[in-house]
């Protein structure tokens, strides 16, 4: 059996071995700003981890040091202006490692280019103090988490009771929660500020189109997604106007069909690994202990099995 079916795959992929490599990666994920209300420059960092095997190089972390908002600009003005500082440092260096960062015209977005499948995006909004800033994807968000860590100082720089934020942006369109300290009582840790928003979100995540979980060390916001409801797209939103850092929040791309070593590419070294899945489930879940056997599924009928394998061979094929 097995045999078979990998003399098939390998016949078929033979072909592959002159034309190369082929790669998954052209994810494309948007980061979306509000404006700041840091009273000194403050670090605004954006970090991206490539999937464990990758061969593509390495990406280095980002932090771009966001000066006070200009009181003279409007707060569409103000975020415009946060948005074009980090995407000059993404530029920069993000470079040498395939990635292309842009500001979209007209918003208050910028859009990074060229990630491969299986990566780690992670925004760290340190002490800029902005309200709702987001970051999402189209088709392959799979987790998605808003991190409150540590104790947050009740106040924002204005000395007003801050607010904390957090939800999720889907094709069903925005769920955002907020929670102003003194619905907190001025007990701003980073647990009662997430259980305080997981109540708000709670009841209404699944309509659109996530699960929501709380990370273990009670400090995050777990979101699980639905590829059938974030085709065009999923992510969260996430901030508080509070003057401590410790806000901070990523998702996690899906890998690909037929990535079944997940490492981010879609190629030939992704074959043995598929005929295990097909032959033997319990072997595949040992030797990938962080893939899913159901990557398989590459005709997305639901089961791995047989009909399966000229799918993937085509996928192989360019
Ligand atoms: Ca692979
Ligand atoms: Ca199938």
């Amino acid at each position: 059996m097995y045999g078979k079916i990998a003399n098939r795959v390998f016949a078929s992929a033979a072909l592959l071995m002159l034309l190369g490599k082929v790669w998954a990666g052209e994810v494309e994920v948007r980061i979306g700003c509000t404006p700041p209300t840091n009273t000194e420059r403050s670090i605004f960092s954006v970090n991206v981890d490539f999937p464990d095997g990758h061969p593509g190089k390495d990406c280095p972390g980002s932090a771009s040091l966001i000066p006070p908002p200009d009181p003279n600009k409007t707060p569409d003005e103000q975020a415009k202006a946060k948005r074009d500082k980090i995407v000059e440092t993404l530029k920069e260096h993000f470079k040498d490692c395939g990635l292309t960062v842009v500001a979209v015209p007209d918003s208050k977005e910028l859009k990074i280019t060229g990630m491969p499948q299986g990566t780690l995006i992670k925004v760290h909004t340190g002490l800029t103090g902005e309200g709702e800033d987001r970051t999402y994807t189209a088709e392959w968000v799979e987790y998605g988490r808003v991190d409150f860590d540590g104790d947050f100082d009740p106040y924002d720089y204005k000395g007003q009771p801050a607010v904390f934020a957090a939800g999720i942006v889907t094709d069903v369109g925005e769920l955002v929660a907020r929670v102003s300290a003194v619905e907190l009582g001025y007990q701003t840790s980073g647990r009662r500020v997430v259980q305080a928003l997981a109540q708000k979100l709670g009841p209404r995540v699944q309509q659109y189109g996530a699960r929501l979980t709380i990370d273990q060390n009670g400090q995050a916001l777990l979101f699980t997604f639905d590829p059938t409801k974030t085709r065009q797209r999923g992510g969260v939103v996430f901030g508080t106007l509070s003057r401590s850092p410790g806000c901070s929040a990523s998702i996690q791309l899906r890998f690909a069909w037929g990535d079944l070593n997940c490492d981010g590419a879609v190629n030939n070294f992704d074959i043995d690994p598929f005929v295990l899945a097909l032959t033997d489930p319990n072997g595949y879940a040992q030797q990938f202990p962080n893939c899913d056997r159901m990557l398989a599924d590459v005709n997305g009928d639901g089961v791995v099995d047989n009909f399966d394998i000229d799918p993937f061979v085509k996928l192989l094929t360019p």
